[in-house]
């Protein structure tokens, strides 16, 4: 306790003298999100992440969370100097869809819009049309599908057939998956909600379609927690990275909160609802990038101008 207060110091004092903010994401360990908190920094999903990002007027951005999220930063202000705790720390829907097989697949679909979810590499970005998140994805392609567009969608294969059955539009799918949310399990889940008769079912669109069917509200980790505090209930069960759970759990103290069934349990299973890229982000990895400047975020400035492009587009829609 006595170690953790004393790096939460240095981290305090270092963020000010080096003119510096601290951008983090639900998924990281409470006391990254607290220490955000508590400093002037934001903690969110990857929508407003991006938002404070670039509208904040640090010079420096410190970004707990993954890789992703880092080169979106980058991108948006490249004025900026961006740093991360862990340049490891990736996802498996980016590392799943390679820039050069991806280039591939839409120029034998020219016909199709490309939509990509933020959960990708700068240089898959480059190559799209327009890159969403969860939370306006679905807005998003209801938004095109009207205006008669067939889509061509990457990468999560869950949350595109999820958005594909809500709107109706016409969306060929890159077969990506998220580690954390494929573990989730619908005949578990059933049983459990046996258990729980009155918890409602929170549930994000990356996991499986049988645990969206069983889901009272299926939304971004944003739209999660507003649910959280909104609906009239004391139990929630929620299938998304528990490391939501301490946000929620701030938003509706007197709640009870508890984790979807995952294939395994997590004394066997180790990325079984939290990741284990988001789980590479600490107080000491922090505390270093800080003290040494290491671990910043480069985009070439082609890859970087052709993506801004896809999301300015989601920002502008979204704003
Ligand atoms: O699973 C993720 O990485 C999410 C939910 C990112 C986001 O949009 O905040
Ligand atoms: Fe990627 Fe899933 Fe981790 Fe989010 S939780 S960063 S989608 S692997």
């Amino acid at each position: 306790q006595d170690e953790k207060r004393e790096l939460k110091e240095k981290i305090r004092r270092l963020l000010k003298e080096k003119n510096a903010v601290l951008v983090a994401h639900y998924y990281v360990d409470s006391d990254l999100q607290d220490l955000a908190e508590e400093t002037g920094g934001c903690v969110s999903d990857s929508l407003e992440m991006a938002r404070f990002g670039r509208d904040h007027e640090a010079k420096t951005l410190v970004v707990s969370g993954v890789k992703f999220m880092g080169e979106t930063a980058k991108i948006l202000s490249p004025e900026k100097t961006i740093l991360m705790p862990d340049l490891d720390a990736t996802c498996s829907l980016d590392l799943g869809c390679d820039a050069e097989e991806f280039a591939a697949f839409c120029d034998s679909h020219p016909d199709r819009t490309v939509v990509v979810y933020a959960n990708t590499s700068a240089a898959v970005k480059a190559r799209a049309d327009w890159m969403v998140t969860s939370s306006v994805g679905l807005d998003i392609v209801a938004e095109l599908h009207a205006q008669g567009k067939k889509i061509l969608w990457a990468p999560d294969k869950h949350l595109g057939s999820y958005i594909q059955k809500q709107t109706g539009a016409d969306m060929l799918l890159w077969q990506g998956s998220c580690l954390v949310h494929d573990e989730f399990k619908g005949v578990e889940l059933e049983v459990l909600k046996e258990q729980y008769p009155l918890a409602k079912v929170l549930v994000h669109p990356e996991s499986p379609a049988g645990v969206v069917a069983l889901a009272d509200v299926v939304g971004s980790t944003s739209q999660l927690i507003k649910a959280a505090v909104e609906l009239d209930a004391t139990q929630f069960i929620v299938a998304t990275d528990n490391g939501i759970l301490h946000k929620m759990q701030l938003a509706a103290p007197n709640k009870q909160f508890i984790v979807a069934p995952t294939a395994g349990n997590s004394a066997t299973c180790k990325s079984c609802a939290h990741c284990p890229w988001m789980a590479m982000n600490g107080l000491r990895n922090l505390l270093q990038v800080l003290e040494t400047g290491e671990n910043q975020i480069q985009v070439d400035s082609e890859t970087a101008t052709k993506a801004k492009i896809a999301i300015d587009r989601m920002l502008d829609f979204a704003a």
